[in-house]
């Protein structure tokens, strides 16, 4: 398999755990084809206590002596500030199993999350993806604090935002995700940086649903780490079960670790991308891709980026047999 011939992919994961986030940390801390270098949370599924407590128990569960530092409390501006998503993710992030967690040996990092990403990136250029599951604040808070990381950071994989693929539109609106709204100015400044951004939206997330026996295969494995990845989706596939109906979960911020492993599998298309911030479609995710728009667009002068538009699930889902 090329992911174990080539040598293992430097990330940093930048997540607000979360239950689909424990499973994408899951995939970056126990797959031989990564090598996960920090984590750093910010709010979002949580307050960033939560989610920095979960982030540092979470990698202690998964064997990773790494720094994990914490990140932004809110989002760029005040008045994005929404209520948090424990009718999701329960009130501890991880569907009522946070406290089983082990204690983490190694103490918070003390920079804040920014930081520690500028420094990381800073220290090896050209080698480091990001790969952000949560709230991009901590990204653009990363570009303000020094920009030229843009040209020493090697890509940056988001899950966030919907396009109107196959019928996938908005989670927190009809039009927003939920990563996107919790932040509009971050993800609109972390898509219009001149780095090369791969977005993973609901559009194919939503397609990589994994079924309660999917799930059932991880009981038993990785010294009890299979187990409360198990007991923690219970709670979240309640929620799909009762809203969708899916019988599973969607493995949303799996599927931005795995494209960097099976990057055939996902179908990607390349254009800039902008983020409504008013209106009715504050938050929406919006691609210029026909490039026949002409000069003066919000489009305009922007990077291109790649959207995922496409995905083949079974090749996401079967990485989860390729570790523990
Ligand atoms: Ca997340």
């Amino acid at each position: 398999m090329d992911s174990q011939i080539s040598s293992p992919i430097p990330v940093i994961f930048d997540t607000d755990p979360g239950i689909d986030d424990a499973l994408a940390l899951a995939l970056l801390a126990c797959h031989p084809g990564f090598d996960l270098v920090a984590v750093t949370a910010v709010f979002g599924n949580g307050p960033v206590e939560t989610t920095t407590r979960n982030a540092r128990g979470l990698t202690a569960l998964f064997g990773k002596d790494i720094p994990v530092a914490a990140g932004a409390s809110g989002p760029l501006l005040d008045k994005r500030r929404r209520k948090d998503a424990a009718h999701v993710h329960g009130d501890d992030g991880l569907g009522g199993v946070a406290a089983r967690l082990p204690e983490p040996a190694r103490a918070l990092d003390p920079r804040p999350a920014h930081q520690l990403i500028c420094d990381m990136v800073n220290a090896r250029p050209g080698e480091i993806t990001l790969v952000a599951v949560g709230p991009f604040t901590n990204l653009a808070l990363a570009l303000a604090h020094d920009a030229s990381i843009a040209g020493k950071v090697k890509r940056v994989v988001v899950m966030g935002g919907a396009f109107g693929l196959k019928g996938h539109a908005g989670n927190v609106s009809p039009v927003a995700e939920a990563n996107i709204m919790a932040d509009p100015e971050a993800a609109d400044q972390v898509f219009t940086a001149a780095w090369p951004v791969t977005i993973v939206g609901l559009d194919v997330t939503q397609e990589a649903i994994m079924r309660e026996a999917d799930l059932a295969k991880l009981r038993g494995r990785g010294d009890g780490a299979g187990e409360l990845l198990w007991l923690a989706t219970r709670h979240y596939q309640q929620f799909y079960d009762a809203r969708d109906g899916i019988g599973g979960i969607y493995a949303h911020d799996a599927s931005a670790a795995a494209i960097l492993l099976v990057p055939e599998a996902f179908t990607l298309r390349a254009g800039p991308v902008r983020v409504a911030l008013e209106g009715i479609a504050t938050g929406q995710t919006i691609q210029d891709w026909r490039n026949e728009h002409g000069t003066g667009t919000p489009w305009s002068g922007h990077p291109s980026q790649q959207v995922c538009v496409e995905v083949d699930a079974p090749r996401v889902l079967a990485l989860f047999d390729e570790i523990f």
